[in-house]
């Protein structure tokens, strides 16, 4: 028995103070007489409240509303023509990794679904040391120097003087930052997009942004975008839809990926390079890769499939592990390196910086979660909230008191880039153009995505107060799009533009979310509408169905508890239909014999909401009242609106589809 174990015996396992004092009351301080005044010396008392009154640590500046989990990332074959990087050279390699996703604007409590970027932040804890690539939901960004920064999150965050909007762009001090500084007219229009709104983390790409290096053996280096791919394919909410849910479960993409990984239907991505020679730095016309507010289209370079990401494991604990991680964009290992670009230039300081503030000092890489998993051997020292307890007199370099030296030659190599410059303030020239990517968005996007686009400006800049402001946007985007502005200024009482220049007609097709082959429907939730009188053949049919592909099918009722089937024996139902909603579902079922339902404003409305976000509708018998209730055009063809007796096969290929946006849904009154 080791001496700790001896000691835990003989506290018994009682609870104890942080010194490992038994406690034997923590139920009622110490007092002088039942109704007399605190005493203090109940040191158990002091140490209880001083614990809880320092529980909060500064949360992050900007995406400090995160959910994170653990898994592991394998690579394919060998990349060892491109980088040394043991983690991309070795396919019989686990790498550990740590991701958390988050939205930018919003405090640590806010929503999960406000129209937003998402981090999605790597941590690979590789056998050279983390490698930490920390990247959005999309592949470019707002500033093209880092210096913009503070003024861009300003903006951006709750106006000062009141802080509001809590996390919301559609505010003044935003569109008056972004109209006056036009380098952010392509990743505007990735914001007013639904790539803002992803149905949920597993279902949306992750971007390096950023050009980064591989460098191989002979130090030779390959300039690098990193992508990752989900494997359920890139899917999104309506807007409509993603501002309800803000309010029916704020917590909407957190619980669906930790419930998924608790279902055991493990979240996976596939990372994707693309690869350009360095002789081809400047092989692209009117790209420069050093310029974050610019992608290379997939038609110029392809993304090429190189390992898989598996999330497999939810966080023991949240402020321990997702809340402490520091990721910092300086953590690369040998055969990965860095570029000129001066938005990442930038994050090279700031995150390292920042956690100086939020974990209280500088050995916050010994935390659990940041801890590399390769051996540390170095002399430094002390700081605060030091775990290390460093041995020997020799904390220095060279000394010949320390035993081992360490070994020296073998670790990360800068590339020997020549750099000869003028020191100035100055952007370059082929960081000029701020639109024809932009363009070549919006000319990528189907007719539903662009009417979600124009939907969205509209919305926006129609809480924007100052007119000035909306006009100057309009100015803006009659750059990007004729038709766009047009459509744009027609609903924010801002005159039609001229047009001024001609769309360059260009577009590529990996930017839509339109074109999609049917994915895998496990985790998929489908609210199936019950009453007393409900067939309880159709039920039990529709759970069997969707149920062996995974689909988590719940019964909803008027009242919670059960319903009368009309085989005359009661039925369990999963809860209460008013105590959610449709936004919460992929799809809704109303199944033949419930008569009251019809009448029943909760379950009209379900139907009609869902239909309206585009959502698998499905109904028989009686059911079809409900849908007639709800104004939806019954005769339409519509492939995920489903009015069959079993229609559980069709139900499940409209989930594979996601969507239905080409709906036409004006009438539908929700
Ligand atoms: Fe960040 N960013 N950022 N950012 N960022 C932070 O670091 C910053 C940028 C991104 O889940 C902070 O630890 C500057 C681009 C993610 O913990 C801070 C600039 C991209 C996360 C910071 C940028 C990102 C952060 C806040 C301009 C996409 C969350 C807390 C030079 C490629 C990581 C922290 C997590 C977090 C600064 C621009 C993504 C303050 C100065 C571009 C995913 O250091």
């Amino acid at each position: 028995m080791t001496a700790t174990s001896d000691h835990r015996a003989f506290n018994d396992g009682a609870l104890s103070t942080d010194q490992g004092i038994p406690i034997a009351d923590t139920d009622n301080s110490l007092r002088a007489g039942a109704r007399g005044p605190s005493l203090l010396e109940d040191f158990h008392l002091r140490e209880k409240l001083m614990r809880f009154d320092h529980e909060r640590i500064p949360e992050r500046v900007v995406h400090a509303r995160g959910a994170g989990a653990h898994g592991v990332f394998k690579v394919y074959e060998p990349l060892d023509e491109y980088t040394t990087a043991d983690f991309l050279t070795d396919p019989d390699a686990e790498t550990p990794v740590f991701v958390r996703f988050s939205t930018v604007q919003g405090s640590r409590g806010s929503t999960d679904t406000p129209r937003d970027v998402r981090g999605f932040a790597t941590k690979f804890y590789t056998r050279q040391g983390n490698f930490d690539l920390v990247g959005n939901n999309m592949p470019v960004f707002f500033i093209q120097d880092g210096i913009k920064f503070p003024d861009l999150v300003h903006a951006l965050k709750p106006e000062p003087h009141h802080e509001m909007p809590q996390a919301a762009s559609a505010h003044d001090a935003f569109w008056d930052f972004v109209s006056l500084q036009p380098e952010t007219m392509h990743h505007l229009i990735w914001l007013m997009s639904d790539r803002a709104l992803p149905r949920s983390y597993r279902m949306m790409q992750g971007f390096g942004v950023h050009t980064f290096r591989l460098v191989n053996g002979h130090g030779h280096s390959t300039f690098v975008k990193f992508h990752w791919t989900p494997a359920l394919g890139t899917h999104s909410l309506v807007f409509d839809e993603a501002q309800k849910i803000s309010g029916k479960d704020p917590d909407f993409n957190r619980r669906d990926l930790w419930e998924s990984i608790e279902a055991g239907v493990f979240p996976q991505w596939e990372l994707g390079v693309q690869l350009i020679p360095q002789e081809q730095a400047f092989a692209f016309d009117d790209i420069d890769l050093l310029d974050a507010t610019k992608l290379i289209p997939e038609e110029l370079v392809p993304v090429t499939p190189v390992g898989r990401l598996t999330l497999n494991r939810n966080p023991d604990n949240f402020f321990a592990e997702t809340e402490q991680v520091a990721f910092c964009v300086g953590n690369v290992v040998p055969g990965i390196d860095f570029t000129d670009d001066p938005l990442l230039q930038a994050r090279l300081f700031s995150y390292l910086d920042t956690q100086l503030t939020r974990l209280g000092g500088p050995n916050f890489a010994q935390l659990p979660i940041n801890r590399p998993h390769a051996p540390v051997r170095n002399h430094q020292q002390d700081g605060l909230h030091q775990q290390r307890v460093p041995v020997g007199r020799a904390n220095y370099l060279p000394n010949s008191l320390g035993g081992d030296l360490p070994a020296r030659g073998s670790g990360f190599g800068h590339v020997p880039e020549m750099v000869d410059g003028p020191k100035e303030r100055k952007r370059s020239v082929t960081f000029a153009d701020h639109y024809s990517q932009a363009t070549l968005f919006w000319n990528s996007m189907s007719t539903w995505e662009r009417a979600h686009i124009v939907a969205a400006y509209r919305f926006e800049l129609g809480k924007v107060d100052t007119m000035a402001i909306r006009v100057r946007m309009v100015e803006h985007l009659n750059r990007v799009d004729h038709d766009l502005a047009v459509a744009v200024a027609a609903g924010i009482g801002v005159e039609e533009p001229v047009k001024s220049v001609d769309n360059h007609g260009r577009s590529s097709a990996a930017l839509s979310q339109a074109v999609t082959a049917p994915n895998a429907v496990a985790t998929r939730k489908v609210a199936v509408l019950v009453g007393d009188g409900v067939s309880a053949r159709a039920v039990v049919r529709l759970r069997d169905v969707l149920g062996a592909q995974g689909v988590t099918v719940e019964l909803l009722a008027p009242v919670d508890g059960t319903v009368d089937t009309d085989d005359g024996l009661p039925m369990e139902v999963t809860r209460a239909m008013n105590t959610v909603a449709s936004v919460l579902y992929d799809a809704v079922a109303v199944p033949d014999g419930a008569l009251t339902l019809a009448a029943d404003g909760v379950a009209v409305n379900f139907a009609a909401e869902a239909y309206k976000h585009g959502k698998a509708v499905a109904a028989s018998g009686t059911g079809e009242d409900v849908l007639r209730r709800a104004h939806i055009p019954l005769d339409d063809p519509d492939p995920a609106l489903v009015l069959d007796a079993d229609p559980g096969e069709r139900l499940l290929a409209a989930l594979a589809t996601h969507r239905n946006f080409d709906r036409d849904v004006s009438a539908i009154p929700a």
